[in-house]
Parts: structure tokens; sequence; C-alpha cells
């Protein structure tokens, strides 16, 4: 008898896991059990849980249930739902392009820099185009940092400039060469109609245009930003969600020593 994920008497993995189409797991292997939420701009009534149902069933689900729907609104209903998802993905497949890395601690990163580089570095990083959040670029930033690791700021080798949200890219280049920097960090949370891709190529550009972009490291961070799309863009590298300084220093500090930056 299969208990889920290892059988009780045996602590033996689950032999009918199957990587070629892996699915959810929600209490036994393969049950492809998911739960999903949206909302409804219409009220809440039996027939908009109906139209939940119906489009949690188009979505993949067999034999949804609703289990929550509350009104939002007149007409605004937020529902939860829970079923099996039909499908499943060849999880052997899969490749994915990340940052290649061993990443240090704050301590090595400093005394890398000092028998690497020599000489304190300079990173600048915002949010930029109309970017207003900033608790992306703070917790990489800020002295305090995030999530038990400390923001650039803290670091000894390090200068780190904080220009904080919504800057032009044309501000940040001007800062960036004022400042003279090694490094430039970008923090984009808002994707709505793709605005991410437009604000970090035309930063590219303008950097290509100035002459800079082969002078900084350049890397980019957000939620729904990925290595892969990072390069694609024309930077060297890409961070999200649960990356910290600690990451991207580690990156910036091995890639200047690699391209001769000292
Ligand atoms: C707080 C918040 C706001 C606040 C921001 C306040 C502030 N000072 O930052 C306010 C209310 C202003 C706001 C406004 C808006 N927001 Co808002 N907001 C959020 C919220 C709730 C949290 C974001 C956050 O702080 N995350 C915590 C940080 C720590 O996580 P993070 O940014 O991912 O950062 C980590 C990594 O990504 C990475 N990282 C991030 N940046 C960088 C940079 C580098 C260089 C590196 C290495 C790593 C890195 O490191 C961090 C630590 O691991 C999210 C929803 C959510 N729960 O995520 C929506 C959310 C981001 N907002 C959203 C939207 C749509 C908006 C508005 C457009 C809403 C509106 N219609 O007005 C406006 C846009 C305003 C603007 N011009 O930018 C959407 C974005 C959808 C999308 N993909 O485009 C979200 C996802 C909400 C949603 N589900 O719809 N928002």
């Amino acid at each position: 008898m299969s208990g889920g994920l290892y059988s009780l008497d045996k602590k033996e993995f689950d032999r009918t896991l199957d990587l070629k189409n892996i699915k959810p797991y929600g209490d036994t292997m393969n049950d492809g059990k998911v739960q999903v939420s949206f909302t409804l701009p219409v009220e809440d009534s039996e027939k908009s849980t109906e139209a939940a149902r119906l489009l949690a069933e188009k979505m993949g689900l067999e034999e949804p249930d609703v289990v929550c729907h509350k009104k939002l609104d007149r007409e605004f209903t937020f529902y939860v739902l829970y079923g099996s998802l039909k499908y499943g993905v060849d999880y052997t497949s899969i490749s994915v392009k990340t940052v290649d890395i061993k990443t240090m601690n704050m301590k090595e990163i400093n005394e890398y820099i000092k028998e690497n580089i020599k000489r304190k570095i300079v990173i600048v990083g915002a949010s930029t185009g109309t970017d207003a959040h900033t608790v992306g670029i703070d917790a990489i930033m800020n002295m305090k940092g995030y999530a038990g690791h400390y923001g650039l700021e803290r670091y000894d080798m390090i200068d780190a400039y904080n220009l904080g949200s919504q800057v032009e890219n044309e501000e940040f280049v001007k800062k960036a060469i004022e400042l003279n920097a090694d490094v430039l960090l970008v923090s984009q949370t808002v994707t709505q109609k793709n605005i991410h891709i437009k604000n970090l190529v035309n930063l590219v550009e303008i950097l290509e245009a100035e002459g800079l972009r082969d002078k900084v490291i350049l890397a980019c961070g957000g939620p729904r930003i990925t290595h892969e799309l990072a390069k694609e863009l024309g930077y060297d590298a890409g961070f999200g969600m649960g990356k910290f300084a600690d990451d991207v220093a580690t990156f910036a500090v091995t890639e200047m020593v690699k391209r001769n930056f000292n």
C-alpha cells in the first residue's frame, strides 16, 4: 500500500513517480491536486459559482470544487477552487539557464575584492522607468538587507548607491558616469504590457550609445526576471525571487575579475 511520498512501513520513495509526466502533489503521488483562485466580474450567485467551476474545468482541472466564493463588491466575486490537474510535464526534458556561481557570503566577498580587485567597487542600483516598487531593490541594497542577507550598503569593500524608484534610464546612466560605477543593478517589478522589456532594452541602448556597455557589469532583477530573459535583453545576469545581495555581489565581483576590471 502506498501512503504518499513514502510508504509508512518501508520509508521508501514512491516508485510511481513519473518524471516524464510530473504532476502536482497534493496527498498522494500523481493526484495532480491544485488550488486556484480568481475573481469574476459578476455578482456572487449560484450561477456565477457554476461559471467559476466551468472555467476550472476548461483550465484542465478534473472534478473541481468551489471551496470559497466571496463577494468583493456588488459586481465582483472571488473564488477558490480545488481540483486535479489532467496535465503533466516532462521534467527530464527541461533545461533552464541559471547564473552559474557558488554564492559567497559577505565576508568572503569582501575578502575576494581585497585580494583580487584591490580597491573598493562601486555599485549603483535603481528601480527604473515608471516602476515605483522599491522593496526589491531595497532588499538587495539596504544596509539591513532582507531575509537574513545583509544588503550591499553593509559591505566594507562596496560603495553602494541606491537611487530609489522611478529613475529614468538617462538619469540612471548620468549618475553611473558621475559615480564611476563598476556595476549597475536594475529592478523591475511591473511587467504589464511588457513595459519591463522595453525599459530594460532602452537602458542597454543608452549604455551602448554612450560607449559604456562593456565597461560595466549590468544585472537586473525582479519577480518576473529570469537569467535567460536578462541575457536575451543584453544583460550580464538576471535574478528573480529568492535571490539576495550575496548572489548578485558574488556574480558581479567574479565577473569583474574574469573581465579584468581592476
Ligand atoms: C508593495 C506593492 C506595491 C506598492 C509598492 C510600494 C513600494 N514602495 O515598493 C504600491 C502600492 C506602490 C504598488 C503599486 C503598483 N503595483 Co504593486 N505590488 C506590491 C506587492 C504587494 C509587493 C511587491 C514587493 O514589495 N515584493 C517584495 C520584494 C522583496 O520582492 P521582489 O520585488 O520580488 O524582490 C526580490 C527579487 O525579485 C529580487 N529582486 C528584485 N529586484 C532586484 C534587482 C536586482 C538587481 C536583483 C539582483 C534582485 C532583485 O530580490 C528581491 C529579494 O529576493 C506586489 C504583489 C506581491 N505580493 O508580490 C504588487 C505587484 C508587484 N504590483 C502590481 C501592480 C500591477 C501595481 C500597479 C500597476 C497597480 C496599479 N494599477 O496602480 C502599481 C504600479 C505603480 C508603479 N508605477 O510602479 C502587480 C504587478 C503585475 C505585473 N506583473 O505587472 C503585482 C504583482 C500585484 C498583482 N498581483 O497584480 N505596488
